[in-house]
């Protein structure tokens, strides 16, 4: 949920997926991107991961980062437990009544194995956010583990989305906000494309939230959005 506390913004932002799929690794791997190179957004504080074997309660993944352009607009960004028995856990996570994510990126193991796997995270969180991916929630799609073999491909991916009702062809006005797709590797020592499409979400929640108020603005209402610099 936008929370605005002393004239700040803060946007959540949660990383979805499957367990296993990379979204703790994503997380690190942002961070120390961001802390350690000039970018356009930066960590606050450390990160919190709470992992399984710690013996915590709670598990996931919490950090928040702050824009370096507009410096009242900060990210709360979380991953959820992506294993089958925390189904309530991702609900606290991702819907709990009063802070709602304000955008997913939803992170896929891209091992061709575990395309079913997959699929129902996808279908859990569809459930979760009742009709509001795209139209009020922005989302992104990381195809994650790039660097492996036998691997899904972006096109059958794309089928996927199309089957789920999260692709909408060009006629629509919710075209413009169809889900990106990026080839991603988590691993520090090859990352790929793990900052830009955490810039694409942050971009997307900001638009959404500026030019929609909470919803997925159109393209004439976003037309001038050149003199906003994000
Ligand atoms: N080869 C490869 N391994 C990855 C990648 N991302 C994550 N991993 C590995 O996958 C395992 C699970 O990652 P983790 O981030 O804990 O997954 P999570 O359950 O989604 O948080 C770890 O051993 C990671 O090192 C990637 O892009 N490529
Ligand atoms: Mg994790």
């Amino acid at each position: 949920m936008v929370l605005y506390k002393d004239g700040k913004v803060y946007l959540k932002i949660v990383y979805w997926g499957m367990g296993g799929s990379g979204k703790t690794t994503i997380l690190k791997t942002l961070y120390k991107i961001t802390k350690e190179s000039k970018k356009d957004i930066i960590p606050i504080g450390e990160l919190q991961i709470i992992e399984k074997d710690s013996g915590a309660t709670l598990y996931f993944d919490r950090g928040l980062f702050q824009s370096t352009k507009q410096k009242k607009v900060f990210y709360r960004v979380y991953t959820v437990a992506g294993q089958k028995g925390f189904s309530p856990l991702r609900r606290k996570i991702f819907a709990k009544t009063e802070d709602q994510t304000d955008a997913v990126i939803l992170v896929i193991d891209s091992q061709t194995k575990f395309l079913q796997d997959n699929v129902e995270s996808l279908l859990e969180l569809k459930n979760m956010a009742r009709n509001r991916l795209i139209n009020e929630i922005p989302m992104i799609v990381m195809l994650n583990k790039r660097d492996l073999e036998d691997i899904i491909d972006v096109e059958d991916f794309k089928l996927v989305l199309k089957d789920e009702k999260l692709w909408y062809e060009p006629d629509n006005k919710l075209y413009i906000w169809n889900p990106l797709i990026y080839s991603s590797c988590a691993l520090y020592e090859k990352h790929k494309e793990i900052y830009r499409s955490f810039h694409e979400c942050a971009r997307r929640t900001v638009l959404y939230h500026i030019y929609g108020d909470g919803k997925a603005p159109s393209e004439e209402e976003i037309l001038d959005k050149s003199i906003v610099n994000i």
